[in-house]
């Protein structure tokens, strides 16, 4: 059998990383027309900016995992993708993390200001439900109950409490339990539905439906414990002591340990399924290792 790393190092994967990655972008593109006003030119920067594409690819790969086709998931990828970038954008705000910059470039409050950074986060949000309900490659219902938990991922306990949780916990003293709580509703969650929807409009069963969405929950947290792997590098950013960063609290030799039990985890949910873990998904899940190295 073929090895994660050498799935993940291949150039046939590489190229079909890229080639998902510019479908998505092309799409998001094509969402909101140049030219649309300003509102729609602060949204444009928000989508078109650089990003991995990672929950929209998960999603798109969930689909063709159970023998979707890539067309039928594209808008719910697009999706995927409106409420992440949203969420960076309202996160960058100086209400909450104040950021300056976000991969590299000025936050988009910096460039648009505070107005136009929250409404272009609105209107992403509803953007993105709006392209969810339009989708009639399967039946309504797939589609509903896909929105459904959708919304669970996103709601109190999922993206906004974690992120409620998170902001919150900056000033007390931050336990294991409470850390783990913060990175499965900010990060696991959303990577639980991406999966799940993927999976819905591929016409997925019951049973590959909850291994994709056991996959995608626990790369959801390895993938939050690499990126704060990553963030540990910043020696700054460490000293200054980010109270809900897993390094912080178990080391960078802990953090790793972690990680690589996740993500093990993550591929061995896919293999007790029957299609077994497809080498893709296989070699994502190695790709969040190497990140953190
Ligand atoms: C959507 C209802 C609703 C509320 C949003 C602001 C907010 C509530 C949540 C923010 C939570 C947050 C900051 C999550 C970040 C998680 C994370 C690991 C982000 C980095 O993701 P990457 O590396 O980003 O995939 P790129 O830039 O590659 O797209």
């Amino acid at each position: 059998a073929v090895s994660a790393h050498e799935v993940s190092s291949s150039i046939d994967f590489r190229r079909r990383l890229r080639e998902r990655q510019q479908l998505v972008t092309r799409a998001l593109d094509e969402q909101f027309p140049p030219g649309s006003g300003p509102l729609t030119a602060a949204i444009r920067e928000a989508v078109l900016a650089d990003g991995k594409r990672l929950r929209p690819i998960l999603c798109l790969e969930a689909c063709e995992w159970v023998g979707g086709s890539l067309k039928a998931a594209l808008p719910a990828a697009c999706a995927i993708e409106m409420i992440h970038k949203m969420s960076l954008v309202h996160d960058d705000l100086p209400a909450m993390d104040d950021a300056e910059t976000r991969n590299g470039r000025p936050a988009l409050h910096k460039v648009h200001g505070e107005a136009l950074a929250i409404l272009a986060g609105d209107a992403l949000l509803v953007h993105a439900f709006g392209l969810l309900a339009s989708i009639r490659a399967v039946p309504a219902e797939r589609v509903l109950g896909a929105i459904s938990r959708l919304c669970q991922a996103l709601g109190t306990a999922g993206l906004a409490g974690g992120q409620a949780l998170d902001v919150l916990s900056q000033s007390e003293d931050v336990t294991p339990e409470k850390l783990d709580h913060v990175h499965t509703w900010k990060t696991a969650s959303f990577f639980e539905a991406a999966m799940v929807i993927g999976a819905e409009v591929g016409g997925a069963d019951a049973s590959q439906v909850e291994a994709l969405a056991r996959y995608g929950k626990l790369l959801g947290r390895a993938f939050q414990i690499s990126d704060d792997l990553l963030d540990a590098r910043d020696v700054k950013a460490l000293a200054h002591g980010e109270a809900t960063n897993y390094v912080q609290l178990h080391g960078v030799d802990g953090a790793r340990r972690k990680l690589r039990e996740l993500l093990d985890q993550a591929v061995s949910a896919l293999a007790s399924n029957k299609r077994g873990a497809l080498p893709l998904l296989a070699g994502l899940a190695e790709l969040v290792w190497e990140r953190s190295w």
